[in-house]
């Protein structure tokens, strides 16, 4: 098939093959800023607006992407190429691709080659939303504290030099404050990240920053800005060079970075804009008054059932999501984690049928089609870990006891951190905590507790006996049997 490179020039020629964006592009405003736009935000947030902008009447809600950081500099270039233009792939269940050319990403640029007019667009009258998907690790939290960590460099860097920032605190201080000089209406920034009350995190950590750099600015913020908290869901694996070179064979379309996600996505938003909104909830988000048991309920059982299923499959050899949970004594672990140590933890959830829930989360793993690295979910885990695992651990030692599962998969994860699987192969770790992490790995060899020790990432949880007792048990377990068959006895006791 003949291929042409994607961009607006070409989009037209792709319309047989697959579906494109039909509104016309060019009279789109520019609404939302978008910070990192990756391949979660492709999938989800340009998705639905993408959707919204094909109805009449939405022409305001447009998306500035925005590359915060150095590393970004691959995904900016190429959505600059393609004039923002990117396939979204989606694999279905039965092994059939749905494909669509999604055209809401209008506005492209890169904050460390121009700060300056990364904080002109957030301060333009237009923009009426900031979101954000700047990772887990994006927010400057210390688990040990509890606070915004004022230490970082890069937090340092940014008080200095409020012009050329480097974090999403300095962007969005010095955006706000030109906002207020302007006289302009306030503005709303909404978290799209994994983190138990994302929009509460955001204001908070953002508030502190203000305080240190800004502090005059703290009252028109609590006056003028809204953090709603939101839900997010949508499996996204990393691209594939085989996904890149599939989509030139089949549809004839040159996308350097197309995104590939399952077929389920869920938005649950609270309604709190203070200067107007998209109407997502027409294109599927849900907006409520609450979406923190929701997100909880996600994080406790999706995202902590991805950690889970990668750092035990990561040891045993796996590679992909799918290949761990297709493995019944590991499924059978995870349901026994879901069921007896989280599941009491969430509270009534209106609406929701966990059992049905839980069981939807296993075939969403499975989806072959969908090949999640293990890497990619063992990424960042000292980040994760304190969101998606602890809470329930802590739940747990307040009233009840159980946590052999969790205690087991961090007994694992001490091990994973070492970084050999159990054949010997090297595992690659990619953590901001690597080097730590590592060093008390190796010290745990001799004595695990050591590893709890990291308070950056457990708090006091070292301090707990029952936990540190039921982490050593299954260390030793682990190091003399293997995971599988500590799997297998774990899983005998229910
Ligand atoms: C994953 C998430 O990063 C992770 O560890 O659990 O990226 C997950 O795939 C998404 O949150 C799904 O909504």
């Amino acid at each position: 098939m003949k291929s042409y490179q994607l961009n607006n020039q070409n989009l037209a020629k792709f319309k047989d093959q697959v579906a494109i964006p039909t509104y016309d592009r060019s009279q789109v405003k520019t609404g939302i800023v978008h910070v990192g736009i990756g391949g979660f935000h492709r999938a989800h947030q340009a998705l639905y607006t993408d959707q919204l902008l094909h109805q009449p009447n939405n022409s305001d809600w447009g998306i500035c992407g925005v590359a915060l950081l150095e590393f970004d500099l691959k995904i900016y270039q190429t959505l600059k190429d393609q004039d923002g233009l990117y396939t979204l792939v989606v694999k279905e269940l039965d092994g059939t691709f749905t494909k669509r050319i999604v055209g809401a990403i209008t506005e492209c640029l890169f904050a460390p080659e121009n700060p300056s007019k990364v904080i002109e667009k957030m301060a333009s009258e237009e923009v009426k939303i900031i979101t954000l998907t700047i990772t887990e690790g994006g927010y400057n939290y210390n688990e040990a504290t509890g606070a915004f960590d004022a230490t970082n460099p890069q937090i340092q860097h940014d008080i200095e030099n409020p012009f050329a920032p480097k974090t999403i605190f300095g962007y969005l201080t010095q955006a706000l404050k030109v906002r207020k000089e302007k006289g302009l209406k306030g503005i709303t920034i909404q978290s799209c990240d994994n983190i138990q009350g994302n929009g509460h995190m955001t204001q908070k950590m953002l508030l502190s920053y203000v305080q240190l750099a800004e502090p005059t600015l703290v009252t028109w913020i609590e006056n003028n800005v809204s953090f709603p908290n939101s839900m997010v869901d949508r499996i996204t694996p990393a691209t594939a060079p085989t996904d890149i070179e599939s989509l030139k064979e089949t549809s004839g379309i040159e996308d350097a970075w197309p995104v590939v996600c399952e077929p389920f996505k869920q938005w649950v938003i609270e309604d709190d804009f203070v200067n107007g909104r998209p109407a997502w909830e027409t294109v599927g988000a849900q907006f409520a008054k609450d979406v923190v048991p929701y997100e909880k309920m996600k994080l406790s059982l999706l995202n902590a059932g991805h950690s889970v299923l990668g750092i035990l499959g990561a040891l045993i050899g796996y590679n992909t999501i799918d290949e761990v949970v297709h493995n019944k004594n590991i499924s059978t672990f995870l349901k026994g984690y879901m069921d007896d140590e989280v599941t009491a933890t969430l509270g009534t959830l209106e609406g929701v049928d966990l059992e049905v829930y839980k069981k939807s989360l296993i075939e969403r793993f499975g989806n072959s089609n969908i090949k999640d690295q293990i890497d990619r979910i063992c990424s960042e885990s000292s980040a994760k870990i304190p969101i998606f695992i602890l809470p329930t651990v802590n739940a747990q030692l307040k009233d009840k006891v159980k946590i052999k599962h969790a205690a087991f998969v961090l007994a694992a994860w001490a091990i994973y951190s070492i970084g050999k699987d159990e054949k010997g192969n090297d595992l690659s770790i990619k953590d901001a905590l690597k080097i730590t992490l590592q060093e008390k790995a190796i010290q745990a060899q001799n004595n695990p507790k050591v590893f709890l020790e990291i308070e950056t990432v457990f708090g006091d949880l070292s301090k707990n006996e029952a936990f540190v007792k039921a982490f050593e048990n299954a260390y030793k377990s682990i190091v003399e049997q293997g995971v599988e068959n500590c799997v297998v006895a774990i899983n005998n006791t229910l």
